[in-house]
């Protein structure tokens, strides 16, 4: 059985196996969460995101890939590159279902047994929170009944005041 958390603060500063990155497609750096875990982990990460956009020309939208965490307390970063919320009729939905979804394979295909993730499109990219928190619970929760044995704890950090708000009600409800 996974554990499912919900935390607030700062996710480069946590200790798990895997902190997830919300990136964008260019995998190249940008503001946000993505700018802290970069700064943060060092030049290593940038590196190795060279390298895979080398490889495949960088990350489409609901897609992952994995790097080192470089000097960050997490060994690895799953960069992940959620929708732009456009008003929610362009498939929105299933795309940010996709990041955690494929984060979690990810995670599984590396024998990780602990991940963080952001509040994935809630900032820059404009998702309303609460309905991206409702579609990462149930995504993160379908994925963990579905692999049971996979990970041992899940945590979704909530950086801003309101998602840490959705969070709390909405962990409390469906719990
Ligand atoms: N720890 C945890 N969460 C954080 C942190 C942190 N240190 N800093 C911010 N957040 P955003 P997006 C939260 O904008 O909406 C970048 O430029 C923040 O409160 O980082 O997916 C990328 O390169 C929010 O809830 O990502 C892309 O171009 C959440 O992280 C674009 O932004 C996501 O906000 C992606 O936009």
């Amino acid at each position: 059985m996974t554990q499912l958390h919900v935390l607030r603060g700062d996710i480069t500063k946590m200790e798990v196996n895997a902190i997830v990155n919300a990136a964008n497609s260019s995998l190249l750096g940008g503001g946000g969460v993505d700018g802290a875990i970069h700064r943060a982990g060092g030049p290593a990460i940038l590196e190795a995101c060279r390298a895979i956009r080398a490889r495949q020309g960088g990350c489409a939208t609901g897609k992952a890939v994995i790097t080192t965490g470089g000097k960050l307390p997490a060994p690895y970063v799953i960069h992940t590159v959620g929708p732009v919320w456009n008003g929610g009729r362009h498939n929105e939905a299933a795309l940010l279902a996709d990041c955690y979804r494929n984060s979690l394979q990810l995670a599984l295909e590396h024998g990780l047994k602990s991940i963080a993730f952001p509040n994935i499109s809630t900032g820059i990219y404009g998702y309303p929170k609460a309905e991206a928190a409702e579609v990462a619970l149930r995504t993160v929760r379908d994925f963990c009944a579905e692999h049971p044995e996979a990970l041992e704890a899940v945590y979704f950090v909530c950086f801003d005041e309101e998602n840490w708000r959705v969070y709390q009600s909405l962990a409390c409800i469906t719990n």
